[in-house]
């Protein structure tokens, strides 16, 4: 397999992972935003990465109203939110690390349990495809083509190079 081969490999590989890093969380799942869901059992089943968003799906009974912290979050303090949304099928970017608190500004239904704490975790997934590489870079020690062993040297000296690119550019991205 040819150098130029390898790289183009990695580069599908790197755009696909990049493209299913970005995922879609229907905020309830199938329930939606609604008080009769259970936000607490639906969050423990999800990971939340920068990156992805979140869609609230309601009916005109509900908003979207975040809070800025874990006080009014417990409180139902709706008095100070930091944005509210109306539209019933509202996307929300997960641009940063960090906790996000969502409620609703319907009157009693933060207090029914319709809120939903957001761990966002900072997800480029590097750590998978930097180790995945390592396993075979290591095929043998005494190769009798000394050249063979010089080209493919060089080769992985290059995919580390462009592996790296990659990485520094989707952080700079995100
Ligand atoms: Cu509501």
């Amino acid at each position: 397999m040819g150098c130029k081969n390898t790289i183009f490999l990695i580069l599908v590989a790197t755009l696909i992972t990049k493209e299913a890093l970005a995922t879609q969380h229907v905020v309830g799942g199938s329930q939606g935003w609604d008080q009769s869901t259970d936000f607490d059992s639906w969050t423990s089943g999800q990971t939340f990465k920068v990156g992805d968003q979140l869609v609230f799906k309601y009916s005109s009974l509900h908003s979207v109203v975040e809070l800025s912290n874990e006080s009014t979050y417990k409180k139902c303090d709706i008095s100070t939110p930091i944005n509210t949304l109306s539209t019933g099928k509202d996307v929300v970017k997960l641009d940063k690390p960090g906790t996000r608190y969502f409620t609703c500004g319907t009157l009693g239904h933060c207090g029914q349990g319709m809120k939903v704490k957001i761990t966002v975790v900072k997800g480029n997934g590097s750590s998978s495809p930097v180790s995945s590489l390592s396993p075979s870079s290591s095929p043998s020690t005494s190769s009798p083509t000394s050249t063979n062993a010089a080209s493919t040297s060089q080769c992985f000296a290059s995919l580390l190079l462009f592996v790296t690119l990659s990485f520094a550019t989707m952080i700079y991205f995100f």
